[in-house]
């Protein structure tokens, strides 16, 4: 009986710890302004250099390209996304830690809908775009973290110095 309730707690416990994690996020009203680890949410009106990212997949991966990018610290970056490829896409801008964290709650919830100014899901043959000021230095990760397709390959690496 000991054990029953022992694990009962320990899976409510988790429970409430990854719906926090959910709802954590950048953007959300009451918080400072949306700052991260990586940066801010962008400034529309201001400048901002353009990136083009294009989605898609190939030889049974699913890719990012580019995968690699370099920015410089206080960059404010125009990310104009694309989906190229035949099946839903989604990119989430966060540090390495963040995704992978994410990526496990996206397989036990894999209907979650992302709205944050650091995230864009997009159908095929859909553009979207996220505007973001990359405020410290650092490697970030941006993945696509619907269920199999980091692990097939889409991920990238965001190098701000
Ligand atoms: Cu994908």
């Amino acid at each position: 009986m000991k054990t029953g309730f022992a694990k009962l707690f320990i899976t409510a416990a988790s429970v409430v710890m990854i719906s926090a994690a959910a709802h954590a996020g950048p953007g959300k009203p009451g918080h400072s302004h949306g700052e991260s680890a990586y940066g801010e949410p962008g400034d529309t009106k201001k400048p901002a250099r353009d990136i083009a990212i294009k989605m898609s997949e190939a030889d049974g991966k699913m890719i990012f390209s580019p995968n690699n990018i370099e920015i410089k610290k206080g960059e404010q970056i125009r990310f104009r996304i694309e989906n190229e490829g035949i099946v839903d896409h989604e990119i989430v801008l966060a540090t390495l830690q963040d995704n992978l964290k994410h990526a496990k709650e996206m397989e036990k919830n894999p209907e979650m809908e992302h709205d944050d100014p650091n995230a864009k899901r997009l159908a095929p043959g859909n553009k979207g775009e996220i505007v973001w000021k990359f405020t410290k230095a650092g490697t970030f990760d941006f993945s696509c973290l619907i269920p199999g397709h980091r692990d097939a390959g889409m991920f990238g690496t965001v190098l701000v110095k």
